[in-house]
């Protein structure tokens, strides 16, 4: 059973996976290559919160277009914005709810994924691009530097001097570049890369929910502080999940060779 909702500048969908669903969200504004104005992002958070909330939905995917995944931050909406307009609009504090998400989120990437559609990607947990995709942080083009994350998450990922030549020169780089980098998870052909991302998600939403929300949790804490900090975190959600059902029944299915029925407890 698949059900459908169309927000304006968004789809989105629930897919049975097994005795739960996994939650699509799709990004539609064809004509400008899904730039990402302030009325989509509000409908994509809304979207992703709402999975959050439904107990049902075990992994989100966001896609776009075969074409473009994104191609940026909606030009045309920022061009006449001033220092003052944008404190006070704080557009990114909409964006920043996306940090929020409890559950795993996979990018399901085609074609462009330029300036905050590549920080969009960046956001999620899992990438999985097509062979077309084509990342990117080409601000410094425009007069500006990446504004939601991209100088923080893509140095993190790929280092100082990856990070700095590709926001310092704003080259786009293709899918399998990206993937030497370490910045995606696979690269498959277009009619595959989307079947790919849901499959993933799949295989995720078959896990304990609260593991899978604590693993989450316990990995994005190692960019936030020390190795200690982290380590402690992470013994404290290991330590955590022993008082879940999905522990026990995890645990004795393994040593009775059986498979477990995770119910999120
Ligand atoms: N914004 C608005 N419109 C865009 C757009 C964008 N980012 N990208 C493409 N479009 C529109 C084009 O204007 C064109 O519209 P019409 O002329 O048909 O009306 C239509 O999409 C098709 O684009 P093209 O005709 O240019 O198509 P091509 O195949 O020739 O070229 C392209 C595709 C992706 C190479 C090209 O469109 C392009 O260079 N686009 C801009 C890429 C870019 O510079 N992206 C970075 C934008 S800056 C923040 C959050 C995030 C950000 C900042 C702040 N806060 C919340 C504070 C992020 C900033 C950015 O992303």
């Amino acid at each position: 059973m698949v059900m459908t909702i169309t927000y304006k500048n968004i789809t989105t969908a629930r897919e049975e996976a097994g005795q739960a669903f996994i939650g699509i969200a799709t990004l539609n504004r064809p004509s400008v290559l899904n730039a990402l104005n302030h009325e989509l992002m509000t409908e994509l958070v809304a979207a992703l919160q709402e999975f959050d909330q439904d107990e049902t939905v075990r992994a989100i995917v966001i896609t776009g277009s075969d074409r473009a995944f994104a191609a940026g931050a909606d030009i045309k909406e920022m061009c006449d914005e001033t220092t003052v307009s944008m404190m006070l609009k704080d557009r990114l504090a909409t964006w920043d709810k996306i940090k929020n998400i409890k559950k795993p989120i996979i990018a399901a990437v085609s074609g462009f994924a330029l300036g905050g559609g590549c920080e969009l990607s960046m956001m999620c947990d899992i990438i999985i691009a097509s062979e077309t995709a084509q990342f990117g942080q080409p601000e410094i083009n425009i007069g500006v530097i990446p504004g939601a994350g991209g100088t923080q998450r893509l140095t993190r990922v790929l280092g100082k001097y990856k990070a700095m030549e590709l926001t310092l020169t704003g080259r786009p780089f293709s899918a399998k570049e990206a993937l030497e980098l370490g910045l995606v998870n696979k690269v498959l052909p277009v009619e595959l890369y989307l079947e790919e991302a849901k499959a993933m998600a799949r295989e995720i939403a078959a896990k304990s929910p609260i593991a899978v929300r604590l693993a989450k949790e316990a990995v994005l804490k190692s960019f936030d502080g020390t190795l200690d900090e982290g380590l402690t975190f992470e013994r404290k959600n290991f330590y955590m999940l022993f008082s879940s059902e999905d522990q026990k029944e995890g645990m004795k299915a393994f040593l009775e060779k059986r498979k477990a029925v995770f119910t999120g407890r």
